[in-house]
């Protein structure tokens, strides 16, 4: 196995070390930490992992405006480029489980890439507030009305490429930044005819720290479908 696992973090400081500890137990695994100058000082604990894990898990520190998407970008082309042949992106927070990554990755047998779905099985979300489940499940109703996007969970952050899909998504021209990253991704994919596969996962409630979700990223992400429609 040959896969690469790209975590974007901003103040993770608590989650990242017993994440990257879980990743590594899959042989073959390695990780691409990609930090926004975390004020909490995520970067540093990032920089002593990979000091510490024999060449497994590198750090990427983002100095230029943060932003999830651009992030997901350095991090997305750097697996490219060290030559992984499986390249997932996953949240820091616990939410997505690294225990399900082999399946995963087993899953690109018949797919380009794989979608760990929240959306598949009824709602499969743990600890979620009842406000936070209506929006994404709105959001996901929304996004596919309007775009045509066929998967459950198209806001997912977990993720699985085979290596010549990933390369063939001109990363460098997705437009967006916050959840609509992963809608333009997912779109883009779509369109060039890769083969989207969603396997259920179970979704926790971030395990430590605080979420990121703002008013400017909800409004990216309401305003980036209608876009995606008209490009279309
Ligand atoms: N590098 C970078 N990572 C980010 C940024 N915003 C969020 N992230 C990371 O992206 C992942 C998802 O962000 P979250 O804040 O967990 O978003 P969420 O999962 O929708 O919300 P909660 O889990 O409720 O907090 C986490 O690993 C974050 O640390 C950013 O601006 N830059
Ligand atoms: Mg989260």
């Amino acid at each position: 196995m040959n896969a690469a696992v790209v975590v974007a973090t901003y103040n993770e400081r608590e989650n990242l070390p017993g994440l990257i500890h879980a990743i590594l137990q899959h042989p073959g695994y390695r990780v691409i930490v990609v930090d926004d100058d975390s004020p909490d000082g995520t970067g540093a604990i990032a920089d002593e992992l990979a000091a510490t894990t024999s060449g497994r898990v590198s750090v990427i520190h983002r100095t230029a405006a943060r932003g999830l998407g651009r992030s997901l970008v350095a991090g997305l082309q750097r697996a490219l480029s060290e030559g992984a042949d499986f390249i997932f992106q996953m949240d820091a927070d616990f939410s997505h489980d690294p225990r399900c990554l082999p399946d995963m990755a087993a899953a690109t047998t018949d797919a380009d890439l794989v979608l760990g779905s929240r959306y598949l099985k009824g709602v499969s979300v743990v600890n979620w507030p009842l406000h936070r489940i209506i929006l994404s499940s709105f959001a996901n109703r929304y996004i596919r009305a309007i775009t045509g996007l066929e998967p459950r969970d198209c806001t997912t952050g977990f993720r699985c490429w085979r290596r010549e899909a990933l390369a063939r998504i001109p990363l460098d021209g997705l437009i967006s930044d916050g959840y609509a990253f992963l809608v333009e991704q997912l779109h883009l994919a779509q369109r060039l005819d890769c083969r989207v596969r969603e396997v259920p996962i179970i979704f926790v409630e971030r395990r430590a720290g605080r979420s990121k979700l703002s008013g400017g990223v909800l409004l990216e992400s309401a305003i980036l479908p209608w876009r995606l429609r008209l490009k279309r």
